[in-house]
């Protein structure tokens, strides 16, 4: 017994050993599955940190939301958003072949750019923001456009002083420019941007089809203006938008927006180091940057603009003057168009669900008829295709008396000028007078409607802003021409003859 015991006992003891082990052994396992689930969420809260810091949201359905673009150009991903699954982007279109390159200021981004990225910026598939100064607004990120302008360009120029001001502002910008004419600063600062922002988007993005360049303020109708850019060519060098002219020399204004095709994106800067710096110091002397932009691209490449307005607009749908010529032309871009409006034309494209195309005739409808009245005291109707005026006075100016009809008038046109009742009578007598203003002794009218804007509220009779609608007649101009062909006039786009 005494030489078994122990046997036993051991045989026991082993036996508790074992479970212990297995016990002991199956602990450290699950132990160690535990700590890697621990560190599995701690490393996946870093990454998801890191992502949410660089703005790189993962789509919610766990596709890939990118395109291939991306994948072959070495570049940060924190400017861009993801779209695809973004509330209100389903029946958006496919812009994986654009590239939007947006451009503003430090004074004014943080006023213009967070309505950008609430509607139709949180759609695209990328885009580029570009700025006088490095931020973030939002989790976005805004490249400075100016860091590589020439030093012999920047120093003692005035035109920088600004440049360097806001980096110093020791609050928000808002209230370090209080005090200053910011407006006048900020465009003498701008002119410098245009070429070096299109060098950098090229460097950063090379492999699009198309590079719309636009302010923080014009509105881009989507849907149309991809629809439009498939049917033109970007293997051919092409720069298109809104006809300008200073003095003798045609550039696309920039406010419109402006298109440059890849072939075009190529030639000016492809292979090449520091295209930029060859204008920075001609551009001291001249007053803006998409005349610049327009300059620069003809001497290195001999590239033209052409001219693809009404589509390109400079214009909103209450400045607009609908006419005739216009009417059912498509409509890409809008200019100056504040957080509301962006806003509300964003809604409207939402409730059309994206559709294309868009005329300028629907903007009619949708924002300006609803707000048809008789009448608008303090308000500028922009009516002024012919103008009526005392002419034995000379207080006019050329504009004013280039415009105004003076001879065989009728009996109602030579009083137009008294008073704006006056102006009412003969504009009512007139088969194609649709709206008219009185101003300062001088009755306008139009022959196109446009809704305008509110004026100060003036005392006197003559210098108070007044405008009215001939409500019958514009309802029957517009029954009169609202059926559009529905084949579309695209610009550029050469229409085989049937
Ligand atoms: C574009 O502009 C160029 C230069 O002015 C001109 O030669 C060409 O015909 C234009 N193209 C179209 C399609 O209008
Ligand atoms: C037109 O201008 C002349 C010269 O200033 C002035 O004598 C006349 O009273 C004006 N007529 C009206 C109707 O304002
Ligand atoms: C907004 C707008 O176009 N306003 C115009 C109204 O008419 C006057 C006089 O013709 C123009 O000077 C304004 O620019």
């Amino acid at each position: 017994m005494r030489q078994t015991k122990p046997a036993i006992l051991s045989r026991r003891a082993a036996a508790l050993l074992v479970i212990l082990g297995v016990f002991l052994g199956a602990l450290v396992i699950a132990s160690k599955r535990l700590e890697v689930l621990c560190l599995d969420r701690v490393y996946y809260r870093r990454v998801k940190q890191a992502k949410e810091k660089l703005n790189v949201y993962e789509p919610a359905d766990g596709t890939q939301g990118g395109d291939k673009r991306l994948a072959s150009a070495s570049v940060e991903t924190s400017d861009r958003p993801n779209s695809i699954s973004q509330p209100g982007c389903a029946q958006f279109p496919d812009t994986s072949n654009n590239l939007l390159v947006m451009k503003t200021g430090a004074s004014e981004a943080f006023s213009r750019i967070p309505i950008q990225v609430l509607t139709n910026l949180k759609c695209l598939s990328d885009f580029l923001i570009f700025s006088d100064m490095e931020q973030e607004i939002a989790g976005y990120k805004i490249h400075d456009s100016l860091d590589k302008v020439l030093d012999s360009a920047k120093m003692g120029n005035a035109d920088f002083s600004i440049y360097y001001r806001q980096r110093q502002c020791a609050v928000d910008q808002d209230n370090c420019n209080k005090h200053v004419d910011i407006a006048q600063e900020g465009w003498d600062l701008d002119k410098y941007k245009n070429i070096h922002i299109a060098e950098k988007a090229f460097r950063m993005r090379p492999s699009y089809d198309w590079y719309l360049f636009v302010d923080a303020d014009t509105y881009v109708v989507w849907p149309t203006m991809v629809h439009w850019l498939n049917k033109l060519d970007h293997t051919e060098e092409m720069y298109f938008g809104s006809l300008a002219m200073l003095a003798d020399f045609p550039f696309a204004h920039g406010g419109s927006g402006y298109v440059v095709s890849s072939a075009a994106m190529h030639g000016f800067f492809e292979g090449k180091d520091n295209v930029a710096n060859l204008w920075d110091e001609a551009t001291i002397g001249e007053c803006c940057g998409d005349v610049m932009f327009a300059k620069a691209l003809k001497e290195a490449t001999g590239i033209e603009v052409n001219d693809t307005w009404p589509t390109i607009n400079g214009e909103k749908h209450f400045i607009i003057p609908y006419s005739e010529e216009e009417w059912c032309q498509p409509i890409t871009t809008m200019h100056h168009v504040g957080s509301e409006e962006l806003s509300d034309i964003y809604a409207f494209e939402r409730e059309r669900n994206f559709a294309f195309p868009m005329r300028i005739r629907d903007l009619y409808h949708q924002f300006v008829a609803p707000q048809l009245e008789p009448l608008r005291p303090d308000w500028d109707n922009t009516s002024s295709d012919v103008l009526y005026l005392n002419t034995s006075s000379a207080i006019y100016d050329d504009e004013q008396l280039s415009k105004a009809k003076t001879q065989h008038l009728s009996h109602l046109e030579e009083m137009a000028h008294e008073s704006f009742e006056s102006c009412r009578a003969a504009c009512q007598a007139d088969k194609d007078c649709l709206q008219y203003r009185f101003h300062q002794g001088i009755c306008g009218f139009g022959m196109r409607i446009t809704h305008g804007h509110p004026k100060p509220r003036e005392d006197d009779a003559l210098n108070r802003w007044m405008s009215g609608w001939d409500i019958d007649k514009i309802q029957a101009w517009v029954q009169k021409h609202d059926i559009c062909d529905d084949k579309i006039d695209w610009p550029l786009v050469q229409t085989t003859p049937t």
